[in-house]
């Protein structure tokens, strides 16, 4: 993984840390744009990292990097999640927190702080004691571009207050009360920093949030459109 020094994401899109490497690999992308897969498989996790505010999909024991140009994975991967370290397989979803910028695992009644600079598990807590008010096992965590922090769980939805660091009052709320157009029981979401747009996923389809109409939009297949997320 790469290794950036965090910095508030912009608003804009953009190839934001391009390397030499990345830069060889699009050539090889290139050549290889036929070869790759449409894989059909949904995913566990999604998020931007802080470390390099490249985005990463979970599934299972394993991980892909996006190739944001491209929207497609990247080469060489998918890796075992072992890489990220101190975190277990089959997580629950990641969050970059809005509030910080520092990027949170969550898995079952706990979430694991990850520190971007050594890249390694800061500390593991309790949801419980961490979230107040956050259910255990959630489906989804992402914060919107109004920069207010959702998790989801079942029909239910979550805002997070950043500033109380607590669940907002009047919340749990029912998803389609909050967020029209999506599904209950979702698997994952993100906001993109690509794009600046908030992207839902579960099962194989997946969803995106029109803020002009308020509106969740979709369903769209995920592999016509996040390509490449095969298990070889
Ligand atoms: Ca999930
Ligand atoms: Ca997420």
């Amino acid at each position: 993984m790469l290794k950036q020094n965090p910095t508030k994401p912009p608003a804009t899109s953009g190839n934001l840390f391009p390397t030499t490497l990345e830069k060889h690999f699009s050539i090889i992308n290139a050549f290889s744009f036929f070869l790759l897969g449409k894989c059909e498989t949904s995913f566990d996790a999604i998020e931007v990292w802080s470390g390099n505010y490249k985005t990463y999909v979970f599934r299972e024991n394993v991980y892909w990097r996006l190739d944001d140009t491209r929207r497609q994975t990247s080469p060489n991967y998918p890796q075992g999640i072992s890489n990220w370290r101190g975190i277990p397989d089959q997580i629950d979803d990641v969050l970059l927190w809005g509030h910080n910028w520092q990027t949170y695992f969550f898995k079952g009644d706990k979430y694991y702080k990850y520190k971007d600079y050594e890249d390694v598990v800061q500390h593991i807590e309790y949801i419980s004691a961490g979230w107040s008010g956050v259910p255990d096992n959630i489906d989804a965590a992402f914060t919107h571009s109004d920069y207010k922090t959702y998790f989801f769980k079942g029909n239910f939805v979550y805002q997070f207050d950043n500033t109380a660091d607590r669940v907002a009052s009047g919340y749990p709320k029912n998803i389609t009360d909050v967020f029209p157009g999506l599904p209950n029981e979702l698997d994952t979401a993100f906001r993109w920093y690509y794009d600046t747009i908030s992207y839902f996923f579960k099962g194989l389809e997946f969803w995106y949030w029109d803020g002009n109409v308020g509106k969740a939009i979709g369903p769209y297949n995920i592999k016509d459109n996040w390509k490449n997320h095969c298990f070889v």
